[in-house]
């Protein structure tokens, strides 16, 4: 068994010692492979374009969380995410700064701040405002678990409807029931053909007047016109997007200089190296054993 790493430098150079010290056969570039028969593991961003070159691949691991960007994997390999728990606490962290940010009314403060200019307004509190997140999986259960602990009221959309702890569920069917509730809109839904364009005018229309959208899933799941409108229509008050379709968002994008979105660049989460090369040997450990992969996406689902 051994595992073709095509990453950074600075990823192997984390990776290549972890692989080392576990015992795993690691060789990091295509072109340092002499026997393609021995790959059996391909860790990438995205993977070469032809894969037929290893025929004993048995499992493609993403780099991200995310794996929206990967082509289907030829009959018998199967796609992994990377699993964690930086990723999840990271776009935890950035999802409760954003809900904050949005509640607290930083888009009216910043502004008034840039005009110079000292005026309070109404203190919202946590208590009664209620954050309603979409995709409740891992990062969405653990933002579900913080904001809930802030006293903010949460509820939760996912296809299952499976429990979270702190959170309200709505299953699938149950989404106008969901959205009649959220005053501030938080989406962690993966990229599928479901989700592509969910964040809408139809949508935004089925949210309390005025509510906030907090977006961190995938940029292509928002319709920007539809955001510029609901905004200019008072259907929506503001947005923090960490996510954009295109990325980067060009310079003369309107969401740069309007001042009730906040766009930050894809930075929610970044994977730290030792938990993905940890992930890594737990896949490979988990082939070895034919027991379930860890983060193993359902191909047909999407996610
Ligand atoms: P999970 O797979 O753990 O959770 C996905 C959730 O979405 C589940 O609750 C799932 O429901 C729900 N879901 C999927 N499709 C639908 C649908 N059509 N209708 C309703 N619910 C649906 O994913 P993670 O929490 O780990 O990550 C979520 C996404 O966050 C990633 O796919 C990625 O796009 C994004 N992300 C963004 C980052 C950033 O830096 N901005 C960093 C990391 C991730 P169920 O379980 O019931 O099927
Ligand atoms: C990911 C991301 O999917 O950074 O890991 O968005």
């Amino acid at each position: 068994m051994a595992l073709l790493f095509l990453s950074t430098p600075e990823r192997e150079a984390v990776w290549r010692p972890i692989f080392e010290a576990a015992g795993e056969r690691f060789i990091a570039g295509e072109d340092a492979v002499t026997d393609p028969d021995e790959v059996t593991h391909l860790m990438c961003w995205l993977p070469p374009q032809d894969l037929l070159r290893y025929p004993n691949l048995k499992v493609v691991i993403g780099a991200g969380a995310g794996v929206d960007h990967m082509p289907r994997m030829p009959e018998g390999v199967a796609l992994v995410r990377t699993l964690a728990p930086g990723i999840d606490e990271m776009v935890r962290d950035w999802v409760v700064m954003a809900t904050l940010m949005l509640h607290r009314d930083m888009p009216i403060y910043v502004q008034q701040a840039r005009a110079g200019q000292w005026k309070g307004h109404a203190v919202p509190r946590a208590r009664g405002t209620c954050v309603g997140i979409m995709g409740a999986g891992r990062i969405g259960a653990l933002a579900a678990r913080t904001l809930s602990d802030m006293q903010f009221d949460v509820v939760c959309w996912s296809r299952s409807g499976r429990a979270v702890a702190g959170a309200k569920v709505f299953a699938e069917s149950g989404l106008d029931d969901f959205l009649a509730q959220a005053d501030i809109l938080v989406c962690l839904l993966p990229l599928t053909d479901e989700t592509r364009g969910i964040l809408n005018t139809a949508l935004f229309a089925k949210l309390p007047r005025g509510a906030c959208l907090v977006h961190a899933g995938r940029g292509a799941q928002l319709d920007m016109d539809a955001l510029r409108q609901a905004l200019d229509d008072g259907v929506l008050s503001s947005a923090m997007l960490d996510v954009t379709d295109p990325e980067p968002l060009p310079e003369d994008h309107w969401t740069w200089n309007d001042h009730r979105v906040f766009v930050t660049p894809h930075i929610a989460a970044n994977t730290d190296h030792e938990e993905g090369a940890r992930h890594a040997l737990a896949v490979i450990q988990a082939s070895r054993e034919n027991a379930e992969l860890p983060g193993k996406v359902d191909q047909d689902r999407g996610y």
